[in-house]
């Protein structure tokens, strides 16, 4: 078997096939890559935010501003975040600083790695170009993500799927979310907040369009989704022994709060962090 480097979402795969770098020279290698943090997406999600804003950015933000979810492959200290630690790139080059960096409404234990942006950013016609992030905003782990930057999903794009984060069904945060019978969670993290077509509830065409591949080679449909609350995470309930080890999703199912529906979308499963 040949056990090279290799990049952070592939890592679970070497991992379940035995490759964990525990005995040769790749184990500082594999630790590096699993520490480089990274701006996973910027989502120009909507270009006219909704009065609910205001709740969520405690005045700060303002209706008709845009939004903008900025997810980072690490969770984030919320006591770092400030609106001046990130600069926006607009599509004329000048650079905007939004009005309001909130973990909102992304703010359980497991999530709180998704910063909701708003400001004058741009329109459809004239969409923003980079996000970078200015300032000491810090990891959980107080590492800083100061240079990082990303480029954008248009506005006329649908939601993928970022992270798959695989948990037990009674690790904190978790618990009572799904049914009883569960035996594995799969958390979903999305570029944006996702719904059923026109903001409805997530219901049976979400469930079907999810298909997760299990380690013992079978596909299994999700028993239920779960966490339907008006963030970019779902909980994908899962009654199966076998170990999940990616996740597909179909196109056209999970719609963003524009009501672009999702293109076809897939994720390596990770181990959660707890
Ligand atoms: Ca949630
Ligand atoms: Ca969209
Ligand atoms: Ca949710």
């Amino acid at each position: 078997m040949i056990c090279k480097i290799t990049p952070y979402l592939l890592i679970p795969v070497f991992v379940l096939l035995g490759c964990d770098g525990g005995t040769n020279n790749d184990t500082s290698a594999i630790s590096y890559l699993q520490s480089e943090a990274t701006i996973l997406s910027s989502y120009y999600g909507l270009d006219e935010l909704p009065p609910p804003i205001m709740i969520l950015c405690q005045g700060l933000g303002s209706v008709g501003e845009d939004g903008m979810p900025v997810t980072f492959s690490e969770q984030i200290d919320a006591e770092s975040l400030i609106p001046e630690i990130f600069a926006v790139q607009t599509a004329d080059s000048s650079w905007a600083v939004p009005s309001c960096a909130t973990l909102r409404p992304a703010d359980e234990p497991l999530e709180l790695r998704t910063v909701l942006l708003t400001g004058p950013f741009g329109t459809l016609d004239a969409q923003p170009l980079g996000v970078e992030v200015v300032g000491d905003l810090l990891d959980v782990e107080g590492k800083t993500l100061k240079g990082l930057r990303s480029g954008i999903t248009p506005l006329e794009a649908g939601p993928s799927v970022l992270l798959a984060e695989l948990f037990d069904p009674q690790t904190e945060g978790l618990r009572g979310e799904c049914p009883d019978q569960t035996t594995q969670v799969v958390q979903l993290t999305w570029e944006g907040g996702v719904t059923g077509p026109n903001g409805s509830a997530l219901a049976e065409p979400q469930r079907q369009a999810v298909t997760v591949l299990l380690e013992n080679g079978e596909n299994v449909t999700p028993i239920a989704l779960a966490d339907d609350d008006p963030d970019n995470f779902v909980h994908a309930c899962l009654q199966a022994d076998s170990p999940a080890v990616s996740v597909t999703v179909a196109a056209g199912y999970f719609h963003d709060p524009g009501d672009d529906a999702n293109p076809a979308t897939s994720a390596m499963v990770v181990p959660g962090n707890e």
